[in-house]
């Protein structure tokens, strides 16, 4: 890299301001390296084990940019000219020595959660002219610290885990002043690993011999890098306690908040009851070997943080028996509380504790069950992004807060989807900001699968977690450039950036897993417009290959250039197999090549994966195991199985090929992108947002804040927006409203908008009509598979000509993606046809 500024071009989040770590001398800047120099690093004996490790890291990240090892000294304070002082508040009595003497300034620091400050101190102690002090108000304050300096230096925190190269330095300089992050929003952040056979559990075990401790310690390095704390381990017949005793020791150590999946009570992996439960998973016949499964399970834990799972589901993360009832729970809860007093010797209120609405659990609370107000009420996505409830605005506050357990990865209907990332960060921003604002703040969880290939949505939601009031709605694409900068260098941050958001938008039209050659629409040339944006976005990225140095191979076709390969493949794949249908109804000439050529398509997929696992030197074999082609159902296939194509016997008179349909742009319908309203009328607090490049065509638009109370009655002046519209006829018209499936979270009557065209009156229309969130309800599959809810409202013209289409608000998180009115004749496709129309708006 060759910019003056270091950080300004690697920070993973410096929008709002450029580094503090620069490659060229400021005034009163503080030298880290300089002509083959290193200042000394020093932190106390006395600090805790993580802080200590963490200083080694840093001593080799300013190796990895400078090709200079800094010494690192635990006993004696340095001396020198210039010195970095690592510490803990209350741990480093260096540190707390400078707090007294008022050489550092730690207000808004001690005392608090994770805070950091990093500050150039004069004249800190006798003989020390400068010193660079890092230092927390507690542990992973510290941690955060060292990290935060590590990454303003140019290392990613992705440089092991996806191998993204260091660019290196000639010099390192931090610039005078004051630098914190001030406190996490969300108190405790994590990634659940889980889903993790095939991909993780094979390359762990052939890398680390198991999913043990030796690959663990990578990741909560990683986790930590990304300032997030918390972990849910593993657990597909992985037990982390009980497979390696150095797991839950090193998390620890490390600084990690350990915790277990949702339906695995008192630190107890689900696999240690297979292991050595005795008798049947069940409260009711079985409760004293449960509660000593669970003592055990809290023993073990001793003083290490954890946030501690309580509750009960059935064996295997099913459902309870239906006799089970909340009187029973609730003693469930009761009883796992004291021996968690019992186990810990305090009272059960002091250990952190959660208890998630998972799936039917949420019934249970919704009938009444309740647990102490201490216990974190973990809420729930519906396993498809789309966040199932929140707390009412105006409850009594909660002294355990809320929490949110949200998927980039699932195992379950209406179908698994474990490959590739499909969770473009738009709509991540959406659901989480709209948590967010409903007061959920203790705990942030997201299913990560094997973790890779989920890099960039990780380091989002971890950043977002971090201060959601720092990303607004229309920054997400700077974010996402900006990560492709920290990745990649400024050069080509640009077109990476919008590589990688148009590929998670693209896969989430419907996850690849649920893909077949019938999804688009072949008449209407839908199919051939989405292989080609799949095949230009594939050229773009391959062009930016050509183009990078050796050294970023690796990392950019883990990052970027497989999924697209992949992913541009698997369409082209099915787009090839319905074609060859369409040409076997009628005996084309084109039907054997077609077939012959979907066959080439699938080997070539199985191509994609073997060279990923090739990858680095064989680095990351198995992560690219997990078979994706042939589902019937929800479970996935043991094997990639090849779709059905049709060869026309040998001798079959062949018939001529006809043209390749295409779409009308114009017709008895208007197609418009919701974002491209003539105009948007707000009223009060209520104003209309953008989300820009949410959902599955362009952006979206909503209304903030989320908060705001219905508009019962929409109509007048009240907020909607108008979109200039033009058909050909008067009378019947369909509405077709096009909408993020956001569910009812409110768990009122379901979320409403309203829609009208010219001086009608409103029609108020429910979108979670016969819709909830549970594997068999149709609507939900639909909504969930097609990622999108499709209303409609009938309308009559009084002429032909110009309209106006009136969107109105009624409820906060209706997130409307496109509108079509419909006079007749719209031919059935996936996406709705294209814009034919820009609400009179120049576009
Ligand atoms: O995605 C989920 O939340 C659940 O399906 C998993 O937590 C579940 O426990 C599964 O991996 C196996 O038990």
């Amino acid at each position: 890299m060759t910019g003056l500024t270091v950080g300004a071009s690697q920070a993973a989040w410096a929008i709002d301001g450029a580094s503090y770590v620069t490659s060229k001398k400021q005034k009163a800047s503080f030298t880290l390296e300089a002509a083959g120099k290193a200042a000394p690093l020093y932190a106390s004996a006395s600090d805790w084990p993580g802080v200590l490790r963490a200083a080694k890291d840093l001593q080799a990240d300013i190796n990895r940019v400078t090709s200079v090892t800094p010494t690192l000294t635990t006993d004696k304070a340095p001396t020198g000219k210039e010195v970095v002082l690592i510490g803990t508040i209350g741990k480093s009595p260096l540190i707390d020595q400078l707090v007294r003497d008022k050489k550092l300034d730690v207000s808004g620091v001690a005392g608090k959660w994770e805070v950091f400050v990093e500050q150039v101190v004069e004249k800190p102690m006798p003989g020390v002219d400068r010193a660079l002090v890092i230092a927390g108000s507690d542990k992973r304050g510290t941690i955060y610290g060292i990290y935060d300096l590590s990454k303003e230096m140019g290392v990613s925190p992705w440089y092991w885990w996806a191998d993204v190269p260091t660019p290196t330095q000639k010099a390192l300089y931090v610039s005078a002043g004051r630098h914190t992050q001030g406190e996490p929003k969300v108190k405790y952040r994590g990634i659940f690993i889980n889903d993790e056979a095939p991909a993780l559990s094979g390359w762990s075990k052939e890398k680390f011999g198991g999913v043990n401790s030796k690959m663990y310690v990578h990741m909560f390095e990683l986790i930590l890098r990304l300032k997030g704390n918390y972990l849910w381990p593993a657990m597909w017949g992985n037990a982390f306690s009980d497979d390696d005793p150095q797991n839950p020791v090193l998390a620890d150590e490390y600084g990690i908040v350990m915790g277990t999946s949702h339906h695995e009570p008192l630190t107890r992996a689900h696999d240690e009851w297979r292991r050595y439960g005795k008798g049947p998973w069940n409260y009711q016949t079985n409760p004293e070997v449960l509660q000593e499964f669970w003592r055990g399970g809290m023993k073990r834990m001793g003083i290490r943080e954890n946030v501690v799972t309580v509750g009960m589901r059935g064996d295997g993360d099913e459902p309870m028996s239906e006799g089970s009832n909340i009187a029973l729970l609730e003693k469930i809860v009761a009883d796992q509380r004291k021996i968690i007093a019992e186990t810990t010797g305090k009272p059960a209120e002091q250990t952190p504790q959660m208890w998630a609405l998972y799936k039917e659990v949420q019934d249970y609370y919704d009938k009444g069950m309740r647990v102490p107000d201490d216990v974190t009420l973990l809420l729930c996505d519906d396993n498809w992004g789309n966040i199932r409830k929140l707390p009412k605005l105006g409850d009594k506050p909660r002294k355990g807060g809320y929490g949110i357990y949200y998927h980039f990865d699932y195992v379950g209907g209406p179908r698994n989807y474990k490959w590739l990332n499909t969770n473009p960060l738009p709509r991540i921003w959406e659901q989480m900001h709209l948590a967010y604002e409903y007061g959920v703040n203790q705990i942030w969880i997201v299913n990560v699968g094997d973790l890779k290939p989920m890099e960039l949505p990780i380091s989002f939601f971890l950043d977002y977690a971090w201060n959601p009031d720092k990303i607004k709605a229309d920054q997400v694409a700077a974010y996402t450039r900006q990560w492709a900068a920290q990745q990649f260098g400024e050069k080509h941050a640009t077109e990476i950036g919008d590589i990688l958001a148009k590929y998670a938008k693209y896969n989430a039209r419907r996850k690849p897993e649920l893909l077949d050659a019938n999804t688009y629409s072949l008449a209407t040339g839908e199919w051939a417009t989405v292989v080609a944006e799949y095949n230009q976005l594939l050229a773009r990225a391959e062009a930016i290959n050509q183009k990078l140095p050796a050294a970023d191979r690796d990392a950019y076709f883990e990052l970027v250039l497989h999924p697209m390969l992949a992913c541009a493949n698997l369409n082209e794949l099915y787009y090839t197999v319905a074609l060859n249908w369409e040409a076997a109804k009628t005996n084309q000439a084109n039907t054997n090549e077609l077939a012959a050529k979907a066959k080439a398509l699938f080997a070539k997929d199985a191509e994609i994966s073997k060279r990923y696992n090739a990858i680095a030197g064989g680095k990351w074999n198995h992560m690219m195991d997990q078979t994706h082609i042939g589902y019937t159902y929800w479970q996935q296939p043991e094997v990639d199985k090849m779709p059905q194509v049709v060869t026309l016997p040998a001798g079959t008179t062949p018939a001529p090929v006809p043209p390749t349909p295409s779409q009308p742009a114009t017709g008895s319908f208007v197609s418009i992108e919701a974002e491209h309203y003539t105009q948007a009328i707000n009223a009060g607090s209520v104003t209309w947002q953008r989300l820009p490049d949410l959902g599955r065509t362009a952006g979206a638009v909503t209304t903030f804040p989320v908060t705001a109370a219905p508009t019962e009655t929409p109509g007048g002046t009240s907020p909607h927006l108008e979109y200039r519209i033009t058909l050909p006829q008067a009378g019947p018209v369909t509405v077709q409203a096009y909408l993020a499936p956001t569910l009812n979270f409110t768990n009122g009557q379901g979320l409403r908008y309203a829609v009208s065209i010219d001086d009608e009156t409103p029609q108020i229309i429910n979108l979670h009509t016969g819709m909830t969130a549970d594997n068999g309800n149709r609507p939900w599959e639909k909504a969930v598979a097609e990622n999108i809810i499709l209303k409609t409202s009938q309308h009559t013209l009084s002429k032909p000509g110009e309209h106006v289409l009136k969107f109105w608000r009624v409820d906060p998180a209706v997130v409307l993606e496109k509108l079509v009115v419909d006079q007749g004749g719209l031919k059935p496709s996936y996406l709705g046809p294209p814009e034919n129309a820009t609400g009179g708006k120049s576009k």
